[in-house]
């Protein structure tokens, strides 16, 4: 099919249906909140409890019943590196069956468009730095992570072969690793910068002297605040219509020990820092090579101090607050 990219507007209709797959996790309340502030006013929200994704029957009847225009699938099983190696069989079933429920019948009930949401763990373990798109399938996977992966490895094949097949206008988007409101403060579960917060606030508020961090800090991660995310989806909907996948990354780059020290700063713990050696470090670098969406248009805004404060905030109003 043509390809569109970078040209106008695609999304005139502010009340066209869009379905946001995944609306209460952080990605997908992002880009509700981010579509609702834009003034899209048709947005269809399902919970968990109300639509289970994993079940194709039930997915094919609600595109039956809803016919939405446009998708956003940002529903995923997620988790961070500990949860990617305890759990590899639902990392990879729960994703290729969501996927390829939402993704078919979408195609199958008209939608006219749908974005497809990945990660920078796609790539090769030892892929050349920063990654471009192209270093897709060109030498094994960090093994930590390698079954979300080969999953989202697989939702970009799918696009990809639907819009060959039957020229559908499916685009898939790449993000680094992504932090904000809403995200999963689980200990051990989680992922690092969203653990580190809440381990250094217990610290604090317990008096406590050390906290320990995983691994050896010497990885370094790239983050972006998902508030960017959610922008560069309605931009890469709105504008790109391309074959090839697009990344996502702030450009933002830190090791693990600089972003332990960052969070223990806005947070305000005095004490020190202790290492797990034990634990594992996964990949030892994943920068993205953004420079194909800031060729379209699209740069992103919140640095990783004032996106730390706020998520920090939203930390304490939410999941603290909630608790008491
Ligand atoms: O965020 P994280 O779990 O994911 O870990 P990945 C990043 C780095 O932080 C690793 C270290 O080197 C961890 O060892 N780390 C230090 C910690 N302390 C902690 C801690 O308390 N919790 C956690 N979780 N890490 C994930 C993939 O990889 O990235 C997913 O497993 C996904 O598939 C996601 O792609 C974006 O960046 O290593």
């Amino acid at each position: 099919m043509a390809e569109t990219i970078g040209s106008g507007s695609s999304m005139t209709d502010k009340s066209a249906k869009i379905f946001v797959a995944g609306h209460r996790g952080l990605v997908g309340s992002a880009i509700v909140r981010k579509l609702q502030e834009l003034g899209f006013t048709n947005l269809v929200l399902r919970t968990h409890a109300e639509l289970d994704l994993t079940r194709q029957a039930d997915v094919e009847s609600f595109f039956a019943q809803e016919k939405p225009v446009y998708v956003i699938l940002a529903a995923a099983k997620v988790g961070g590196i500990h949860a990617n190696n305890t759990y590899p069989a639902d990392f990879i079933g729960v994703n290729l069956q969501i996927q390829t429920n939402v993704i078919h019948s979408a195609y199958q009930h008209g939608v006219k468009k749908l974005l497809f949401l990945g990660s920078s763990c796609i790539y090769p373990k030892f892929a050349p730095q920063p990654i471009t798109e192209s270093a897709l399938l060109t030498g094994p996977l960090e093994p930590t992570n390698e079954w979300y992966a080969i999953a989202k490895i697989a939702g970009i094949k799918t696009c990809q072969a639907y819009r060959i097949q039957h020229g559908w206008d499916a685009i898939s988007g790449m993000p680094t690793n992504l932090y904000g409101p809403n995200d999963n403060f689980h200990p051990e579960n989680s992922h690092v910068l969203p653990a580190l917060m809440r381990r250094f606030h217990e610290a604090k508020v317990n008096g406590a002297e050390e906290v320990v961090v995983w691994g050896t800090g010497s990885p370094l991660r790239e983050f972006l605040h998902v508030d960017d995310l959610a922008d560069s989806c309605v931009f890469l909907l709105d504008r790109y219509s391309g074959l090839e996948h697009v990344n996502v990354g702030s450009g933002q780059e830190v090791t693990i020990k600089e972003l332990a020290e960052l969070v223990k700063e806005v947070v305000g713990f005095e004490g020190k820092l202790g290492w797990d050696s034990s634990k594992p470090d996964g990949t030892p670098r994943k920068l993205m090579d953004s420079s194909k969406l800031a060729s379209l248009g699209w740069t992103p805004k919140v640095s990783l101090r004032d996106g730390l404060r706020q998520t920090y905030e939203w930390y304490l109003e939410n999941v603290c607050a909630a608790k008491k």
